[in-house]
């Protein structure tokens, strides 16, 4: 059997062999998530966001059936630019290298190749769910299942307000998922800081969150932690505000027939479209705190193990 077609960034390889912190970042918020050019200056500032605290960023894609762990920069503004780039989740990652496919790593698909790499902390903006009328689409997001097996930790600003929250909530206590909200009882709700419902458990200190992470090893329990980080309060958007904006681009997505993996990108698109871009930039602000708290959590790792 060929080694495994993955290649390290030089940045990301120069950090793995000096044993310095390493954040995960996902791709498809890139590729499926923001509109160029926002996607790109994005990136390219979380990355920043994270070398300020002397971490190193690691986003990861599939490009031409390579797996990058850390992408150079001319790499990531292909990837910006690129249109019809595949969305990977568990499912598809395996027959898009295979295939020397072109694709961006979901939450899911980020978590399985940091764990390859050996990067335990990933940041993003929020998690796929259980969407509103699962009952009837049975649409799960594949990133619960992830979570529930294989150990990374993800910090994300809760899950989106598309998504039926209460029931993304439930799957993950039934998946043995530790869902922790940061600094406050609320699990938040993406572009809002708060959602109507409690979080299963709170932490207020990286360090703390850092202790679970290696504590869930120690007792031999496979899955990760979902850190819950919510929106600066002075970015966010009223959870009011949103709420029919939100139905609006459900009875739109429902209109279109949309389905699948299509209808998370539909969704944020059609949002950005009826907030005249202020979800986009609420969008921006909430990535760029969590990148920052990922960033925490993986120093206060590498401390633990040395
Ligand atoms: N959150 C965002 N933008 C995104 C996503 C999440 O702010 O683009 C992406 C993530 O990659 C997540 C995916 O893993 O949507 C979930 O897709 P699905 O619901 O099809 O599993
Ligand atoms: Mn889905």
């Amino acid at each position: 059997m060929t080694d495994l077609p993955m290649i390290h960034s030089a940045e990301v390889a120069a950090a793995k062999a000096a044993g310095r912190p390493i954040v995960a970042l996902e791709s498809t918020i890139i590729t499926h998530g923001m509109p160029y050019p926002q996607n790109i200056e994005v990136a390219r500032q979380v990355e920043d966001d994270l070398r300020v605290l002397g971490v190193t960023p690691a986003t990861i894609a599939v490009m031409d059936g390579t797996l990058h762990i850390g992408l150079e920069q001319d790499q990531l503004e292909v990837l910006a630019q690129a249109k019809g780039v595949a969305k990977l989740s568990r499912a598809d990652m395996a027959a898009c290298m295979a295939t020397n496919g072109t694709g961006a790593t979901t939450v899911a698909a980020t978590v399985i190749a940091a764990h390859l790499a050996g990067i335990s902390v990933f940041a993003t903006g929020g998690i796929g769910g259980v969407h509103r009328g699962a009952e009837n689409s049975f649409d799960i997001s594949a990133d619960l299942m992830e979570l529930a097996q294989t150990p990374v930790t993800v910090v994300a600003a809760g899950a989106k307000a598309i998504l039926d929250v209460e029931k993304t909530l439930e799957v993950l206590e039934t998946q043995g998922v530790p869902v922790i909200a940061y600094g406050q009882n609320k699990f938040p709700a993406f572009w809002s800081a708060s959602s109507p419902f409690n979080a299963p458990l709170r932490m207020d200190t990286a360090a703390d969150i850092a202790k679970a992470h290696s504590m869930r090893a120690r007792l031999g329990l496979p899955g990760g932690q979902l850190v819950a980080n919510p929106i600066p309060t002075e970015d966010q958007i009223p959870a009011e505000t949103l709420a029919p904006i939100i139905a609006q681009a459900q009875a739109d997505a429902d209109a279109h027939g949309i389905k699948g993996k299509a209808v998370t990108p539909y969704l944020l698109q059609r949002i950005f479209e009826l907030t005249e871009g202020r979800s986009l930039t609420a969008n921006i602000a909430l990535v760029r705190n969590n990148a920052r708290l990922a960033g925490a959590i993986a120093k206060a790792l590498s401390g633990n193990s040395r």
